[in-house]
């Protein structure tokens, strides 16, 4: 099997990604090597959007993706059972993209963390509200659309208004993140990986 898994991902050969996963796990290839593979045959779909592929396009690299990570996830997740923290995460008004932020809930509860995950297309109140009832030390954003800043900021500044920001954490992820992102919502991190976002995320709390 000489196909890149990225590539056969993009091209949405299916026998090849599933196999290729088998064997690389049965192999003992890292699982989070793996998943970058994967991610970057999404990134590939993307660049590919609007010139060769559509939108019905992405919803099918989405349902390929769901069935790779169906054989991924196990041995990405290693339970651990200990509480680390409370992590409230969501992706804001306007954005239905979820497969990343699912992928960092479940690494995240693999680790120890109480997620509370608000879905997707979450009003900003509803983030608002969620704050005050969860209390967690962490609040994440899961954005993919640029579409999704404005609301974001919107959470940032009703928290400050509202005297919530204080001692909570704010680290974005999703494929449109960058510094000037962050910088722009004055967050306190993000990130395009999930396994760096656990890591700035145990950061923020003080556990190595
Ligand atoms: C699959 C896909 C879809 C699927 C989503 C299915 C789903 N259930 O999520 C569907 C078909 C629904 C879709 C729809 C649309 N999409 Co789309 N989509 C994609 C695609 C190809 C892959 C995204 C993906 O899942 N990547 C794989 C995951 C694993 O990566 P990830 O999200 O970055 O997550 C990783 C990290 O970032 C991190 N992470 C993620 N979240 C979080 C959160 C925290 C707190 C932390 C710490 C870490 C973290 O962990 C993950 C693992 O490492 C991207 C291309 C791209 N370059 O990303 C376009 C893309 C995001 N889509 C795009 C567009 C334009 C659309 C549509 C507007 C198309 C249309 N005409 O309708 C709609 C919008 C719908 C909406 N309102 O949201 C654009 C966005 C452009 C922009 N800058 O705004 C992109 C970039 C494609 C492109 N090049 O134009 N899409």
């Amino acid at each position: 099997m000489t196909k890149e898994l990225s590539d056969a991902l993009a091209d949405f050969d299916e026998d090849i990604v599933l196999e290729t996963l088998k064997t690389r796990l049965e192999n003992g290839h890292p699982p989070l090597n793996l998943l970058k593979d994967l991610q970057k045959g999404m990134t590939m779909v993307g660049d590919r959007y609007n010139k060769d592929y559509y939108l019905s396009d992405l919803m099918l690299s989405a349902d390929l993706f769901k069935r790779a990570m169906e054989i991924l996830t196990p041995s990405l997740v290693s339970e651990t059972g200990d509480f680390v923290g409370r992590i409230l995460i969501g992706t804001p008004k306007g954005d239905i993209h979820d497969l990343g932020k699912n992928i960092f809930c479940s690494l995240a509860r693999g680790v120890g963390f109480d997620v509370m995950d608000l879905g997707v297309n979450v009003p900003v109140e509803k983030f608002i509200e969620a704050v005050k009832d969860f209390n967690p030390g962490i609040l994440g954003f899961s954005a993919l659309l640029t579409p999704a800043f404005a609301p974001m900021k919107e959470v940032m500044d009703q928290l400050v208004e509202q005297r919530l920001r204080g001692s909570l954490k704010v680290i974005i992820g999703g494929g449109v993140v960058t510094p000037a992102v962050k910088e722009y919502l004055g967050a306190d991190g993000f990130t395009t990986d999930a396994m760096d976002g656990i890591n700035q995320c145990k950061a923020f709390l003080g556990i190595s």
